[in-house]
């Protein structure tokens, strides 16, 4: 006989977490029998403390990776962290503490908090970037994609953040600010490290076989930005010299629609073109556009700003003159870095033609519409439709269009098809410190040697001194820049920048597979075993950088010949995001932060769990209250009590073969059913909802002759393993409280029986001629054929009625027939 105990999450969960540590339970084997299911969360950044928004993401990893155990599969559910970074480097310069010491302090603590969670984290894979038996193989898959010939140096604007000192990828721009302290971001031209994305644009496109959420699709398709068009070459004469123009455009089909020509302000030939009148001018608007951020420059909201050359070039299919003017809404980063104006048909040329007087021509006239005069416009007509106004292209319909033109600039020798995308070469040096040396040195006579690989890795020196110079600290550090050059023995000196942070997180989920490999940065047998990632949970805001920087690195990799798959990430799913109680973002300014921490100690990590689980739809996410906890922490006691209480059921004879029984096993097993699925997909509170509805009918039972039944005793150990993956350590101590001694984490799920998870039979009552005659069994959402043809099957039935069909027939669904004769 069990005596009666309270519930004290803070003791279980500790006794619990040190049992499973020890055993390694979640330790996974690539040599299980068993078939593998890699269940992968984003890693963390170590700021220092686990947020509620880590639980959140962390609960919803782990109820599903144990979810996936209990049903058979071997979970590898590992956990790391993205160490390198900008954070770090600014503590070290505000508190003056190495970046080194402060990254693996806030390690620790991170450790220790992860432990608290009870989560089935696969410990031995851990991996920490910033340490040397990580950033070696950071360091040389650099080599690897150099030696591919994707990764190049180049002198290009850079986004620049005159705060931080540092240049920022696009992405890392938001509104034109730097993404960190949201200083206004400037261009600048430095010598950069890239790698080669956009060789993989098209690649990068296909999204197929891939179970990723719709909307990040659509935004890696938009950040790619695939156009196709075509480059057509306009010209001009600087001092009796031709000089070719290409542009870029999509509508080739409104080359006789062109009234201005307009080049980014950057261009190489702007300083050529422009005459002496227009030179102060020119230099002037030149200035201005330097110091605006291309997002600015892009904004359709911004008035159009531009200024005239003074020169003309000609269109080469039309023949006309139109003067070239310089405006900022032409970004050199896109296309050629030039555009025809055709005010008409584009919306951007539409209001710069209305801003400066230039003339507005209709050369495109949409599907039912009568041409009219563009100066009743309000804005410019953007569809296509038949060409007018266009020589000898006029009448050429819809569909023809634009193949028509651009056949005809082909056949001239002065264009051709071609295809534009937004994405950009990714920039991946830093001038920071605290990052994955780049394993190059520079040398007078041989120029850009690589580190050779047995060399791997360049150390980051330890004494440093931070001073935001916009320079790499290491840059004065002698030792480490002085060198000598691999190829000549003369002096040489290290490149001083280090990697974007993005690339260590590029390739971590491959590291987590072998993670101890010292001689190589993984084995591809191994590999092989895991990859790809079964499920990657994160934040939707990676949508494009990390999640394509992957991609990249995963194409790329098997084109080295490296790895031998297409895609890093199967599924990816996206959580939610926690508010705090006011349903506004947590952040310490608001003072609605609620800190895991704190609710852990008060109602035990397994009610915060449930609780995150509970509060709504998982890719929602939602606001979060103490009350809510509370709901959970009770039910939770509810299982505990219900459970104790059960004694009698766990002890002696069990009654077998009851209605009582039966009712139970029904009931069971539709939760089972219900909960399963909602698992399955992912819907974790209605899976809670399922289990509520369990325990409910078994609190109930508990005070009926059911206590004693076989069936009972399933029931509470069922209901245990449901909620096992969403309360792992009060189910593992029930469990074993009723008798069991084997982790609750290792058992199989419960399969339902599909028979009993309809409802039972219902008694239905069959009258002829209103007096009762017969009774029949029969489903309880049976049709009223169903039921009259049962009726029909009896002798006596059809007696009555005189061996005729019936006349009238009134069915009360699941109670009682009529047949009238
Ligand atoms: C003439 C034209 C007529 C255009 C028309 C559009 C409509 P997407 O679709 O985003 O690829 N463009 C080209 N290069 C540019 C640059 N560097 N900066 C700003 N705009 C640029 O956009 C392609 C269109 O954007 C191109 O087609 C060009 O304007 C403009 F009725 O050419 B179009």
């Amino acid at each position: 006989m069990m005596t009666r105990t309270k519930y004290r999450p803070a003791e279980i969960e500790r006794k619990w977490q040190a049992d499973w540590d020890s055993q390694g339970i979640y330790y996974a084997k690539d040599d299980a029998p068993n078939p593998n299911y890699y269940n992968l969360v984003m890693l963390p950044y170590p700021s220092g403390d686990l947020h509620l928004g880590h639980w959140y993401n962390y609960t919803g990893i782990d109820a599903h990776g144990r979810f996936m155990r209990m049903r058979g599969w071997n979970v590898s559910q590992p956990m790391g962290f993205d160490a390198f970074g900008l954070p770090a480097e600014n503590a070290a310069i505000r508190h003056n503490i190495q970046p080194r010491t402060w990254t693996l302090e806030n390690i620790e603590r991170m450790r220790v908090q992860l432990r608290k969670m009870g989560a089935c984290w696969d410990w031995p894979r851990e991996t920490v970037s910033c340490l040397p038996d990580y950033y070696k193989w950071t360091e040389w898959l650099f080599l690897q994609f150099y030696q591919a010939g994707l990764a190049y140096r180049t002198k290009a604007p850079a986004n620049w953040c005159p705060s931080c000192n540092t240049t920022l990828a696009n992405e890392q721009v938001v509104n034109g600010t730097c993404e960190r302290c949201h200083t206004l971001v400037i261009r600048k031209e430095i010598d950069q490290w890239l790698f080669r994305i956009t060789k993989y644009a098209d690649e990068l496109l296909d999204f197929s076989g891939l179970n990723w959420p719709e909307k990040t699709v659509t935004m890696q398709r938009n950040w790619i930005g695939r156009s196709e068009g075509a480059e057509i070459r306009f010209v001009l004469r600087v001092e009796q010299e031709k000089v070719e123009i290409p542009v870029f455009t999509t509508r080739p089909d409104t080359i006789y629609g062109v009234t201005f020509f307009v080049l980014a302000p950057e261009h190489p030939l702007v300083g050529r073109i422009t005459t002496t009148e227009q030179q102060k001018a020119v230099e002037g608007y030149v200035d201005q556009a330097r110091r605006e951020s291309e997002i600015e420059r892009m904004s359709t909201e911004k008035e159009k700003t531009g200024v005239f050359t003074g020169a003309y070039v000609t269109n080469p299919v039309s023949g006309e003159q139109v003067p070239i003017w310089i405006a900022d809404y032409v970004l050199m980063s896109y296309g050629t870095g030039a555009v025809m104006g055709v005010p008409a048909h584009d919306q951007r040329d539409f209001e710069f033609a209305r801003k400066f007087g230039l003339p507005i021509r209709q050369v495109i006239n949409p599907p039912e519409e009568e041409p009219s005069d563009p100066a009743t416009w309000t804005e410019a007509k953007a569809h296509y439709g038949v060409m007018i106004n266009s020589g000898p292209f006029n009448g050429t319909p819809l569909e023809e269009a634009i193949k028509a033109v651009t056949r005809y600039c082909e056949k001239q020798g002065i264009g051709k098809a071609t295809v534009s995308y937004r994405l950009r070469d990714w920039l991946v040096s830093r001038q920071r410190y605290w990052g994955a040396p780049i394993p190059i040195v520079y040398c007078e006579k041989d120029g850009i040697v690589p580190v050779p690989e047995d060399q791997l890795p360049v150390l980051l020196p330890d004494e440093v001194e931070f001073k935001p110079t916009g320079e790499s600290p290491l840059r004065y550090v002698s030792e480490f820049l002085n060198t000598t050059c691999q190829k000549c023995g003369g002096p040489a000196t290290r490149e001083t920048d280090t990697l974007d942070t993005f690339l260590c997180s590029s390739w971590y989920f491959l590291r987590y597979i072998d993670p101890k490999n010292d001689q190589e940065a993984w084995s591809k047998e191994k590999i092989a075993k895991w990859l790809p990632v079964d499920m990657y949970m994160g934040g939707a805001e990676h949508a494009v950088m990390h999640l394509l920087y992957a991609r990249f690195f995963v194409k790329a990799l098997r084109d080295m010949g490296l790895l031998n798959f297409n895609e890093p990430f199967t599924r990816l799913y996206h959580q939610g995001t926690v508010l705090g109680p006011d349903g506004q973002k947590m952040s310490k300014s608001r003072g609605n932060v609620v800190a895991p921490d704190d609710v852990v100690d008060a109602f035990g990590a397994d009610a915060v769990r449930g609780y995150l689980m509970f509060m709504g739809p998982f890719d929602q996410g939602g606001p979060c209250s103490i009350q809510g906890i509370e709901g959970v922490s009770r039910f939770l006691n509810r299982v505990w009590n219900l459970v104790q209480d059960s004694a009698e059921a766990f002890s002696g004879a069990a009654v077998v073969d009851t209605e009582i029984g039966r009712e139970i096993k029904r009931t069971t097993h539709k939760a089972i059913k219900r909960v399963t699925t909602e698992y399955e997909h992912i819907r974790f509170n209605t899976a809670l909802a399922g289990m509520m509805e369990l325990s409910n009918a078994l609190i109930k039972a508990r005070e009926t002759e059911a206590v004693r039944t076989a069936e009972y005793r399933q029931a509470i150990a069922v209901l245990l393993k449901l909620l096992a993956p969403l309360a792992p350590h009060i189910t593992e101590e029930l469990w074993h409280q009723i008798g069991e001694h084997e982790s609750i984490h290792v058992q199989l799920w419960p399969i339902y029986d599909e028979a009993l998870t309809r409802d039972a039979v219902v008694t239905v009552v069959v009258q002829v001629n209103g007096k009762v005659r017969e009774k029949l069994e029969a489903a309880p959402d049976a049709s009223e054929e169903e039921v009259q043809a049962l009726a029909m099957a009896s002798e006596r039935v059809k007696a009555n009625l005189g061996g005729k069909a019936p006349k009238k027939v009134i069915y009360v669904p699941g109670k009682l027939i009529n047949l009238v004769g």
